[in-house]
């Protein structure tokens, strides 16, 4: 209860103190205004990795979207909650020391309130303070991207509702880049080929006598079971990018020989340890913070509940790749796991099969 009254007074005294200043002139006045075209994950909105001379002003709507979500090949349904109807919602990418406008616009249709936190944001609960929507409102906030750095993003709209929103799949991430582009800590540029977005999402789904696990016909009607099933800490699913197989098969992300691919992976609730099998992690953000030298060579990498990662890896070798979670029974049995497709020319320096497989004498 205490904390209920405490995260509703820091909203009341955030939204006063903004409103008492929303007139005041900004130094976000006259900079130019870009608008964002969000895209669904694993994408990434179009950018460029390094910034122009002045700041500019990124313009980003994002919608919520209460839908029902299969999140395995058997047909689970889940009664998703999410930003632009994907989980995760799609990743925002701007330069340190952008400012960001963005619109949280919750429709008609929604049963429930909602709004974002964002952590790259200085202030009022992260933003979300100052955008709690009910069903049929819009809110609008504009902040300064002052860190550089991959952080997450999550609806927290107080009490319960919180982590049950996150692990509904409302979060994704925003990714801050130095406005000279990506370094190694000596100074050396680094620029990918090409960029994934990885949002790691664990699921807790009730099962019924039988031990089927449940469906339900809202976000409401989901919810009793749910915290149950929430409060012992062991999810039912672990995923990337909403459903088992969502980036494996036909839906494998894809590379090739020589290419670098950034592998962007957030977890807004729990810990996570992304592993690339038969590849390295050649630069790593474990924490996120582009403002610090990448750690380098790393096998597994560690990435905090309620963070995001980045790892840059130059592909050697064509074949299947699998990027995972190294919690094998997250990825194996509950399903974090994606696919790598790379194409080009083998080289028999870096590994060779010398005997096949062949009967002992
Ligand atoms: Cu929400």
């Amino acid at each position: 209860m205490k904390r209920t009254l405490y995260i509703g007074m820091s909203l009341l005294i955030s939204v006063m103190a903004f409103e008492a200043s929303a007139d005041k002139p900004s130094k976000a006045d006259g900079l130019k205004r870009v608008e964002q075209v969000m895209v669904t994950p694993p994408f990434l909105p179009e950018h460029s990795q390094k910034a122009g001379k002045k700041p500019v002003i990124v313009v980003v709507r994002l919608e919520v979207d209460e839908r029902p979500l299969v999140i395995d090949p058997a047909g689970t349904t889940v009664q998703a909650l999410t930003f632009n109807g994907s989980v995760p919602g799609p990743l925002i990418v701007v330069h340190e020391g952008d400012y960001v406008e963005l619109t949280m616009v919750n429709p008609k249709s929604s049963i429930m309130a909602h709004n974002i936190d964002l952590h790259s944001v200085t202030g009022a609960l992260g933003g979300a303070g100052l955008t709690l929507v009910s069903p049929g409102t819009e809110a609008t906030i504009r902040f300064k991207a002052t860190k550089a750095g991959v952080f997450v993003y999550h609806c927290a709209p107080g009490g319960p509702m919180i982590p049950y929103h996150v692990v509904a799949g409302m979060n994704g991430a925003i990714m801050v880049l130095p406005r000279e582009g990506l370094k190694d800590g000596r100074g050396k540029s680094l620029t990918y080929d090409k960029a994934y977005y990885i949002g790691e999402q664990d699921f807790y789904v009730a099962k019924d006598k039988d031990g089927n696990y449940k469906g339900y016909g809202s976000p409401a009607e989901a919810m009793a079971d749910t915290l149950e099933v929430m409060k012992t800490n062991e999810p039912s699913h672990v995923v990337f990018n909403g459903s088992v197989g969502a980036l494996t098969g036909e839906a494998a992300l894809t590379s090739k020989v020589g290419e670098s691919v950034l592998f962007i992976h957030s977890q807004a609730n729990r810990d996570t340890r992304p592993h690339l099998i038969g590849g390295h992690g050649d630069y790593v953000w474990q924490s996120g913070s582009f403002d610090d030298a990448p750690q380098t060579n790393l096998e597994t990498w560690f990435i905090a509940g309620g963070s995001a990662g980045a790892a840059l890896y130059t592909f050697q070798q064509p074949g299947l790749y699998v990027y995972l979670n190294h919690n094998l029974i997250d990825a194996v049995l509950k399903g974090a796991a994606a696919h790598v497709n790379v194409e080009g020319e083998w080289d028999n320096d870096l590994l060779e099969q010398i005997k096949k497989p062949t009967p002992l004498k």
